[in-house]
């Protein structure tokens, strides 16, 4: 009797702290936020044994075609041994797992992202946002060095709470309704920095899409965004005729860029107009098809990156392809993040114009980067501060080149004002 007086008190106890528990929740954490660890190794057999499977031509029907025909035979023959036999994804799975992620749920998304913070109660919270066909995966070498307080140029003591959301539709963020825009996803994140987060205000970092979406949150919340680093920008970069007509001089890296660009605009528009026009036929042909995802993502990082990836500073190599490659395909999500195209496709603006915000713009071009932005016109777009030129990287600048991408970004801390 006493024994079960005794657990049914104990029981209302339980109970009655579990209705606490439950009431503290619905209050603190509306956004659903919960710490997320990858775990994908159970997938891998299935992967390999398809690797295993598939089989590529013995040798290239026409040699001499050169990459501005897609990748060649040797290079995805190259990636997909290294695929099967070298390639260990616990160990790249372990590498990202060092980044605190966490998953959050806004306007019934669930939006997974890495949380990095510096030690230094100042820090700028900064978030940085990849494009196609990156992830989270390509700001790895800069997250962990932005974290820690370093001098800089003005002698200002600079660091940062370092955020690196997925897209919706890519790797471990869920798949967006229909008509979807970048607009969209700048809304949820700039409600993920100041909402789920609680910082007040903060910075934003875009390649690519992300690019998209950082110009989204530097025009749209003006209050919130108080700085803005771009290595790419939503805009249609001048013709060359334009540029000549406009008495502007090129320096040698920009020469570099601008050939970049002429060549992406008149051989590399495929893979984008497919994307924009029909992502169900792409996105739906290498949906399980891994060397397929390999070869048609593998082109891209190797054709606009430097031409010396994966030779320091570069850390653009096979493994690092892969691990992208791989997180896609295991994720389910390369339909999804083909979407985007055909979500947004008007993503390049073609009037330059200023939006209401004083924040600070920063820029900066990386040579081999498919496109060039004249310093006289990003000044078009914003309150440029800071136009900087490198030589060496370039669309991916995370791992073409991440000194140089932590130091442009480092930069930031010379003008931002919370
Ligand atoms: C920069 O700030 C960090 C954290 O506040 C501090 O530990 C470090 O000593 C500072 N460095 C310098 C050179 O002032
Ligand atoms: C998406 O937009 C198109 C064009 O505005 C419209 O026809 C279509 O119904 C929209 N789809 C959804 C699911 O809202
Ligand atoms: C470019 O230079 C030429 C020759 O000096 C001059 O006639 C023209 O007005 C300049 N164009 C612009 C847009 O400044
Ligand atoms: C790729 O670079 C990383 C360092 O960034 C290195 O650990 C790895 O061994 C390299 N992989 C190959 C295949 O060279
Ligand atoms: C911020 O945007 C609002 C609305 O567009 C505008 O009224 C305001 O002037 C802007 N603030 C700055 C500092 O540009
Ligand atoms: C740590 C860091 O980014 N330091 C940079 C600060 O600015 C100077 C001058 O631009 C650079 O040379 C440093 O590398």
């Amino acid at each position: 009797m006493g024994l079960s007086l005794n657990l049914t008190a104990r029981l209302v106890l339980v109970t009655t702290f579990a209705t606490v528990l439950v009431a503290a929740g619905a209050t603190t954490n509306t956004y659903n936020l919960k710490p997320f660890k990858i775990n994908l190794a159970g997938k891998i057999p299935r992967l390999k044994s398809i690797l295993h499977d598939t089989h590529l031509p013995a040798k290239a029907l026409y040699p001499d075609a050169g990459p501005g025909k897609g990748i060649d035979l040797e290079t995805l023959r190259a990636l997909h041994t290294d695929w099967l036999t070298a390639f260990d994804w616990e160990t790249q799975q372990a590498e990202l797992n060092q980044l605190t992620q966490f998953t959050a749920v806004i306007e019934g998304l669930t939006v997974h992202f890495v949380h990095e913070k510096s030690p230094d109660p100042d820090a700028i919270p900064v978030i940085l946002i990849h494009g196609w066909p990156g992830s989270f995966q390509e700001f790895l070498p800069v997250i962990q060095p932005l974290t820690q307080p370093s001098l800089n140029a003005s002698g200002k003591n600079v660091s940062f709470n370092v955020v690196v959301p997925s897209l919706p539709g890519f790797i471990f963020s869920s798949v967006p309704p229909a008509n979807w825009t970048t607009d969209d996803t700048a809304r949820i994140f700039n409600t993920l920095m100041t909402k789920v987060l609680g910082y007040s205000t903060y910075a934003v970092h875009g390649t690519d899409w992300g690019s998209s979406v950082a110009y989204s949150l530097y025009s749209s919340f003006n209050t919130t965004v108080r700085a803005a680093h771009f290595v790419f920008i939503p805009f249609v970069p001048p013709s060359s005729q334009e540029i000549a007509e406009n008495n502007i001089t090129l320096s040698d890296a920009q020469k570099v860029a601008e050939q970049r660009y002429i060549e992406l605009t008149t051989i590399g528009m495929g893979y984008f107009i497919e994307q924009t026009t029909k992502p169900n036929d792409i996105g739906l042909a290498l949906y399980d098809n891994p060397v397929g995802q390999l070869a048609w993502m593998g082109t891209t990082f190797k054709h606009y990156s430097d031409p010396r990836a994966g030779t320091p500073p570069s850390v653009l190599n096979n493994t690092a392809i892969l691990t992208s490659v791989t997180l896609y395909y295991l994720t389910e999500s390369f339909l999804s993040s083909v979407w985007i195209y055909a979500q947004n496709p008007n993503m390049f603006k073609s009037v330059y114009a200023k939006p209401p915000t004083d924040a600070p713009l920063l820029f900066s071009m990386y040579a081999y980067n498919p496109g060039l932005w004249p310093e006289e016109y990003v000044a078009k777009i914003g309150n440029l501060v800071s136009y900087k030129v490198h030589d060496f990287g370039g669309h991916f600048a995370g791992l073409d080149n991440p000194p140089a991408l932590i130091e442009d970004i480092r930069e930031i801390g010379l003008y931002f004002e919370a």
